[in-house]
């Protein structure tokens, strides 16, 4: 018998709507849905395999507890028990001496984002780490300084650019993040025949590159310089113009004091751009039509991660760009409200114990975790708690992560695999897999390029007996508590959504303000606890039917009613609603950010230094770390290669395929060379998210072809001061023939 089922893709920020034929209870096969309105049937070969994944003999279908040094199966009962025995006694000593690490995938996963929070809190821990300090936290503290909230990051316009100046990223392979727009290369096809520019500053002449008007290769970490020696040529040429945006911004002559010293030829011998290249670039942009700047891993995972953030949105600002159509952009998320409640934007409220660094989003940085682990002393972390990470392969310094991970005293897994920083754990609960869970993207509709919202209902039901992921953060959440391991936790859920319902009737903002809770709660639809938390929150957010207010708003049950989504069109200047920050208005200058750039001059003003620095690419087959156990996905051709310009490989002895030892001051890799003119000289680039060769994991296709961890490279002594974000980018590294 067949069938067809319609779900989002959760496996990368383009959220790609799939169109799954099932045949006998399996998938026939996975195509992109052409009547999704916003992927219109696009795709990558990664969509095709959540069938794969789903099949896969390696996931892990019941819980594994280590006994004498091995996992083995458990119920689920006995999991949860083992649970308790190990996390409650370290909590009752002290809330801090347990830490959680949350990996990318639960911005994903629709039950996580409903469940970690309440973990988290329930922990009542401050050691809480996430892949956000691996990634893009520059970005949320940057965009909380200027904007007022973490979250108001605004994308570009893709679709109605005229010029799209792309900095340390390449969305042709990576399908783009922080601005998520199924159809990359499809898209940016467009804009080249609409007559309109692209532009790709990278070391590297990657994917996007070959399809750009022009490649600006750049040093590695130097991209902030060139960002304010562009922003100086706008003040120098008199080509200042605010746009719609000029009443709601503040601090425009502070900027332009503050990039008064960032002269095009001050920054080239830094960046290795020419200053009547960067003179040309700068006026390009700002007399371009619509214009847009958009920066990501490159940009962010580096020293100067924070300005650079800043210095994309400035440029936007200063060129007119901010807020209007074809410039950067502020998505809506359906679920959120109409504007959020001013706040001004901190960090630094709490401090890291070792290292005293400062706390961002309410977290610390995942580079000082190893510290937290093997530094005694009161407050050591002795118990972790991972949730869809893998931070052994994903954070920097991952030899001495991993040797403090041994060190542990507990540690549980969410994880549907024996990996790589699971093997570590005592116990794993493993989710059931993507096909099995609903989808939604509460995450990325605020990231979004238009505004949309689709539900996705689970392809396959849960097999019986099987708590799915709502429910197993839940009962984390329950343990950490104080409650046990035998609570009932749909009674818990159910309590969390009264007391919502209560909070949400006495607030004047909200769609149900004086309404009878009661009422309210009668009227909530949805099957389980999880459908109807889920169920309110649509329907309390700008777009929802307010439990009445608007009949045509959205419910549950009419995101059912359209499986391939709905389209709410592009997106709409909202400037005043998005600025949250108590002054009212987009502060260009904020004193926090500009503070750190001193020591980026002092980095300019040092004399470049000759040795080569190693740069990260991702590929298009795999997704960060994980998705290397499924065979059609990795076969074939070598990929975890290191790339070389050819000048260098001569002057070093390497020939291509020859085997190179890559080392700095961490450790050191072995790893074939892949000679290519499509790296600046200076720079090697490897691919993250290798380095499957470790005992004691159950990745039988990834132990294969294990490819090396380019994160035993990183150092993780140093972070980016403003967001605590690791360097990731721009390493010094030695090569030699192996
Ligand atoms: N050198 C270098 N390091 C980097 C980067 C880089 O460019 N260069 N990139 C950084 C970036 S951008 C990121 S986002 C991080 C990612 O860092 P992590 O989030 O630590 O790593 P992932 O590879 O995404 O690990 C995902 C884990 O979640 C599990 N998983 C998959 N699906 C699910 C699910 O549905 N539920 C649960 N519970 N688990 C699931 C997988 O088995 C795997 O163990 O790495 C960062 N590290
Ligand atoms: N296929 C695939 N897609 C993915 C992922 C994946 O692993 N595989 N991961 C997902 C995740 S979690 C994320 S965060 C996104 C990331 O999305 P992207 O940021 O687009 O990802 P990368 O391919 O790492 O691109 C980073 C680029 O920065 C360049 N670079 C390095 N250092 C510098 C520098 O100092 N300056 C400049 N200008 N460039 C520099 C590198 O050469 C590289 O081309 O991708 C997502 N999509
Ligand atoms: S680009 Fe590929 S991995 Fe990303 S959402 Fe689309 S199909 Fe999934
Ligand atoms: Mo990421």
């Amino acid at each position: 018998m067949t069938s067809t089922a319609y779900r989002t893709c959760p496996l990368c920020e383009a959220c790609c709507g799939l169109e799954i034929t099932l045949e006998d209870g399996r998938v026939k096969v996975i195509r992109g849905d052409r009547a999704d309105p916003f992927s219109r049937g696009y795709l990558c070969p990664k969509g095709t395999t959540l069938g794969k994944l789903h099949d896969d003999p390696d996931r892990l279908r019941r819980p594994l507890v280590k006994r004498d040094g091995r996992h083995v199966e458990v119920s689920w009962e006995e999991a949860f028990a083992a649970v308790d025995r190990g996390l409650t006694p370290l909590l009752a000593a002290d809330r801090n001496s347990v830490a959680i690490y949350l990996g990318n995938p639960n911005v994903h996963n629709v039950h996580a984002a409903f469940a970690v929070r309440p973990l988290v809190k329930a922990l009542g821990t401050r050691n809480v780490y996430s892949a956000s300090t691996i990634d893009q936290m520059p970005k949320h503290v940057a965009a909380g300084h200027m904007f007022g909230h973490p979250l108001a990051i605004p994308v570009p316009d893709l679709d109605r650019t005229q010029h799209l100046l792309i900095l340390g990223a390449n969305p042709v392979v990576s399908n783009g993040s922080l601005a998520t727009a199924p159809d990359w290369p499809g898209r940016l096809k467009a804009l080249r025949a609409r007559g309109g520019r692209l532009v790709v500053v990278d070391p590297r002449r990657t994917e996007t590159a070959d399809r750009a008007d022009e490649w600006v290769p750049i040093r590695p970490g130097t991209d902030p310089a060139l960002l304010l020696a562009m922003i100086h040529v706008v003040f120098a040429d008199d080509l200042l113009d605010l746009g719609d945006a000029a009443p709601h911004v503040t601090g425009v002559e502070v900027v332009a004091d503050a990039v008064r010293p960032f002269t095009p030829e001050a920054v080239a011998p830094f960046t290795g751009v020419d200053p009547d290249r960067i003179r040309r670039l700068a006026r390009q942009f700002a007399t371009a039509d619509r214009a847009v700047a958009y920066g990501r891993i490159g940009t962010h995972t580096v020293p100067f991660g924070t300005l650079a953030a800043w210095a994309v949105d400035v440029l936007n600002t200063v060129t007119g760009n901010l807020d209007r159509p074809g410039g950067a952009m502020f998505a809506h998320a359906a679920h959120d409200p109409v504007r959020r409640p001013p706040r001004r934007f901190r960090t630094g409220r709490f401090r890291s114990r070792v290292r005293n660094l400062p706390e961002v989003l309410n977290e610390l940085p995942v580079a000082t975790l190893a510290d937290e682990i093997t530094t005694p002393g009161e407050g050591q972390v002795r118990g972790l708690v991972t949730v869809a990470g893998n931070p052994a392969l994903t954070a920097p310094d991952g030899g001495r992560l991993e040797r403090a991970l041994a060190e542990l005293e507990f540690m549980v897994s969410v994880d549907p695999y024996l990996n790589e920083t699971t093997r570590h754990a005592d116990v794993i609960l493993p989710p059931p897999s993507v096909l099995e869970r609903p989808h939604y993207d509460l995450q990325f509709q605020s990231l979004s390029i238009r505004n949309h919202a689709r539900w996705s209902d689970p392809v396959f039901p849960l097999e019986p007996g099987r708590p799915d992921e709502f429910q197993i953060l839940s009962r984390l959440a329950a343990i950490a508590a104080g409650m046990g391991p035998e609570v009932d936790t749909d009674a818990l859920a159910e309590a969390t959504l009264v007391s919502m319902v209560q909070t949400a009737v006495t607030d004047p903002n909200s769609p149900i303000a004086d309404r009878d809770p009661a009422e309210i709660l009668g009227m909530v639809g949805g099957e389980s606890p999880f459908e109807r938390l889920f169920d309110f929150r649509i329907r309390t957010g700008h777009r929802g039917d307010g439990f009445g207010a608007d009949p045509e708003g959205l419910t549950l049950e009419r995101l059912r009613a359209h499986p391939h989504g709905i389209d709410f069109g592009p997106l709409t200047p909202r400037l005043p609603d998005v600025v949250s920050d108590p002054d009212g208005t987009v502060r260009l200058a904020p004193a926090e950010i500009l503070e750190d750039l001193p020591r980026l001059r002092r980095a300019i003003e040092a004399a470049p230094s000759n040795g080569l620095r190693l740069v990260g690419r991702r590929q298009l087959r795999t997704a960060n770390s994980w998705t290397h156990n499924i065979e059609v996905l990795v076969k074939g051709k070598e990929a975890c290669t290191l790339q070389i310009h050819p000048d260098d490989a001569a002057r070093l002895g390497l020939e291509d395929a020859a085997a190179a030892r890559v080392q700095t001051e961490r450790g050191s890799v072995v790893v074939p060379v892949e000679v290519t003119d499509r790296i600046m000289p200076g720079v090697v680039s490897l691919p993250y998210g290798w380095g499957h060769d470790r005992e004691g994991t159950r990745l039988s296709v990834a132990s294969r072809r294990p490819g090396v961890n380019m994160n035993l490279l990183t150092s993780s002594a140093e972070v980016e001061p403003l967001s605590g974000n690791a360097i990731l980018n721009g390493i010094p590294v030695e090569v030699a023939p192996a």
